[in-house]
C-alpha cells in the first residue's frame, strides 16, 4: 500500500524506536487510513534509518502484505519521539568598519549598516595609521575592511561592494532586504551598482597629476559634455528613471551606491577639481539622494553632517 503523502516539516521528528519488539501490535498508516499491523523486526542499518521498522498488516483483508515504515506512519506507545537538542543561539555579530576619514569606498557601507539600524563602530584610518596598520594585515590588504565578530571569532571583509552585498544581505529597510533576494530585483540593484562602476574608476589616473592646477583641470574635463565620465553619467541618470528606486519601489544597496559615490565627483568632495554642479543636466542622481537620504535612518544618521558629507543631509 502506498504512503500518505507527507507534508513538509522545517523540523524533521527523530524518533526512538528503541521500545519497539518483534510480535508488539500497531497501528500502521496507509493512503490515509490507520491499520492494525504486527512488527516483525526492527533495523538498526544505517540504510534502513529512514524506515527500520518491518511490519506485517493483520488487518482484514491485508493480511499477508509486509512494509518496512517509518515512525511517521505508525502510532504505537512504545514509540517515542526524541526532543530536539535545544538550539543553540546564535551570538549577534558585531561590526566595526575600518576606513579613510572620506566617502569613496568606505561610506556606502557606512551608510547601508546606518539605513538597516545595524550597529557599527566607524574606526576612522587617517593615512598615517593606515601606514602602520597595513603592515600588520595580510599581503596586500586594502580598506574597506569590515571586521565581523560573533562569539570569539573575528572575520576580517575585504573588497568593498562584497561587503556591501554582505551589509544588505543581512540588513533590511523596513522589512525588506537592501540586497535584494528576488532574481529580478537583484538583477536590476547589480545593474546600477555596475553601471557605476563604468565610469567611477576614470578619475583614478588624475591622482597621478603632480600639477594641482593641471589635475583640477583634468578632473573637471572628465565630467563636461565631452569628457570620459560624462556618457556613463547620463546613462545611469536616464536609468534611474525606471523605478522609484534604483531596483524597484524599495530602496537597496544600489541606491546607496548611486548617492555616495556620485557625489565623490560634485564639489563639496575630498576631490579637488570637481565642480560643484556636475549633475546639473542629470536631475534623477540629485533626486534620488534627496530621496534616499530622506529615510529617516539616513535622515539621523547624516544629520550633523558637514564638509565633504554636507549633501547628505537633508533639511
Ligand atoms: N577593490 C577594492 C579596492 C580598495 C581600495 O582601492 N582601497 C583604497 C582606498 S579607496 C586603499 O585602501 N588604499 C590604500 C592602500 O592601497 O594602501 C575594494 O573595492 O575594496
Amino acid at each position: 500500500m502506498a504512503p500518505k503523502k507527507q507534508q513538509k516539516k522545517t523540523v524533521p521528528t527523530v524518533y526512538d524506536y528503541s521500545g519497539l519488539e518483534t510480535g508488539m501490535r500497531l497501528q500502521v498508516e496507509s493512503e490515509g487510513s490507520y491499520y492494525a499491523a504486527e512488527v516483525v523486526q526492527v533495523s538498526t542499518s544505517k540504510n534502513r534509518s529512514k524506515a527500520p521498522i518491518k511490519i506485517s498488516y493483520k488487518a482484514k483483508g491485508y493480511e499477508g502484505y509486509d512494509e518496512w515504515v517509518g515512525g511517521d506512519r505508525v502510532r504505537c506507545k512504545a514509540l517515542k519521539v526524541e526532543k530536539p537538542p535545544p538550539q543553540e543561539k546564535k551570538e549577534k555579530a558585531t561590526f566595526k568598519l575600518n576606513y579613510f576619514p572620506i566617502t569613496a569606498l568606505g561610506e556606502p557601507i557606512r551608510a547601508t549598516l546606518a539605513l538597516a539600524g545595524i550597529p557599527f563602530e566607524n574606526d576612522v584610518v587617517p593615512g598615517d595609521r593606515w601606514k602602520d596598520l597595513k603592515p600588520t594585515l595580510p599581503d596586500g590588504s586594502q580598506m574597506p575592511i569590515l571586521h565581523a565578530t560573533q562569539g570569539e571569532n573575528t572575520e576580517m571583509m575585504f573588497q568593498s561592494r562584497a561587503i556591501l552585498r554582505y551589509v544588505g544581505s543581512i540588513g533590511s529597510y523596513k522589512g525588506v532586504r537592501l540586497y535584494p533576494t528576488g532574481p529580478k530585483a537583484r538583477y536590476y540593484c547589480d545593474e546600477v551598482i555596475e553601471m557605476v562602476e563604468d565610469f567611477r574608476p576614470k578619475f583614478a589616473s588624475t591622482f597621478d597629476i603632480k600639477d594641482q592646477a593641471e589635475k583640477e583641470a583634468a578632473r573637471k574635463a572628465l565630467v563636461q559634455p565631452d569628457g570620459a565620465m560624462y556618457p556613463g553619467m547620463m546613462k545611469l541618470n536616464e536609468r534611474l528613471g525606471k523605478f522609484p528606486f534604483a531596483a524597484g519601489d524599495k530602496p537597496s544597496i544600489a541606491d546607496v551606491y548611486v548617492v555616495i559615490v556620485c557625489f565623490m565627483f560634485q564639489q563639496p568632495t575630498f576631490l579637488d577639481g570637481f565642480p560643484d554642479d556636475t549633475y546639473k543636466d542629470m536631475p534623477n542622481i540629485t533626486a534620488l539622494k534627496d530621496k534616499l537620504m530622506a529615510l529617516p535612518p539616513l535622515k539621523e544618521y547624516y544629520k550633523d553632517a558637514e564638509g565633504i558629507r554636507a549633501p547628505f543631509k537633508v533639511a
